[in-house]
């Protein structure tokens, strides 16, 4: 009686779920990359706890106010923010240190808290801080690409309750506009007809400015670049030798959008995960895109994916906006403004 108890109780102990993609899995996406022209790898490789640590760190660079504009927008707009998006589970996407979340938990209390993020070690650590600095919301940590992930991991915490989508930083401009239509589709799939989605997206502005927090003077950001070839030595049997690349970051106006890219110096040829590849001298390797949107630009990528934007909030420079999107089959419009 007592077993057919307990195995009733929902297990809400598990507080993190390891779905990280396999070592075999890696190798095929980086094979994939590596045979793109120009050669483009998976944007989540450069997240190794190396590189999550160097991404804070470009956070903190005064060229790049994205992270600072983004997080006092989420501090000022907290109880708007919570008001509009409702009761629910909130559900983070590429949740990083996690550290952005805090002002709308106290606002918003949901019924429990779900940070989804590549990089284990690190998204272990932001969990046990977040948990202990708001002890009511429950914590669940599910280290992922979520890019693919196809549902959501089965678990008590992610039942009976609207799920909110909460995905900042502007990491959908790390997609190319054909993948993040793709993937705001898939964030519908996962958080069900009901689901809302907040979402945090970098706008359009001059060159000059957008290029130096690309390319910032104490050399954080191509550390990060960098790093990626640190990492495909290490877990993919490369043999990059870094001194032989370049780090660059140029405004690509008519993709409105920054590429990024480590530059070979000279012709040579590299092996990676069991195959040998030639890089020209000038050829780059893009280690990430990072695609500007305008606020009407990005509704119209969002109504692709058949999603609406019911609210907005942007910075006094405007320089971001948080867009609220509902499903577009879900309820009558509302009056978009700041
Ligand atoms: C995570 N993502 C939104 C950053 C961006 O601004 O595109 C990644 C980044 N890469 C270099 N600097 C910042």
């Amino acid at each position: 009686m007592r077993a057919h108890l307990e195995q009733r109780q929902p297990d809400c102990s598990r507080r993190f779920i390891d779905l990280h993609p396999q070592q075999a899995d890696m190798a095929r996406l980086v094979r994939q990359g590596m045979a793109r022209k120009p050669r483009q790898l998976p944007a989540w490789l450069l997240y190794d706890a190396e590189g999550s640590r160097l991404f804070e760190a470009i956070g903190a660079q005064p060229e790049y106010s994205l992270t600072r504009t983004e997080t006092a927008l989420l501090e000022d707009m907290a109880p708007q923010l919570a008001a509009a998006l409702g009761a629910g589970v909130l559900v983070e996407f590429g949740a990083g240190n996690a550290r952005k979340v805090g002002p709308l938990l106290n606002a918003l209390r949901p019924a429990a808290y779900v940070a989804l993020d590549i990089s284990a070690d690190h998204l272990a650590d932001a969990c046990d801080a977040l948990q202990r600095r708001h002890p009511p919301v429950p914590v669940l940590g599910i280290c992922c690409d979520y890019s693919q992930l196809e549902q959501l991991p089965a678990h008590p915490l992610l039942e009976g309750q609207p799920l909110l989508g909460f995905y900042p930083g502007s990491s959908l401009g790390n997609f190319d506009p054909e993948e993040a239509r793709a993937l705001l589709r898939q964030f519908a799939r996962l958080l069900g007809p009901s689901g809302r989605l907040l979402i945090g997206i970098d706008q359009p502005k001059a060159p000059q400015r957008l290029e130096a927090a690309y390319d910032d003077a104490a050399g954080v950001s191509a550390a990060f670049a960098f790093n990626l070839l640190a990492r495909l030595n290490r877990d993919l049997q490369g043999s990059f030798d870094p001194t032989q690349f370049r780090y660059q970051a140029r405004w690509q106006p008519q993709h409105s959008r920054i590429a990024m890219a480590l530059v070979s110096r000279r012709e040579q040829m590299v092996q990676l995960a069991g195959s040998s590849w030639p890089f020209a001298a000038g050829e780059p390797l893009i280690t990430e895109y990072s695609h500007k949107y305008t606020p009407e630009a990005f509704a119209a990528l969002a109504a692709d994916a058949g999603w609406r934007g019911t609210r907005r909030w942007s910075d006094p420079a405007n320089d971001l906006s948080l867009h609220l999107l509902v499903q577009a089959d879900s309820e009558p419009a509302t009056t978009v403004g700041r």
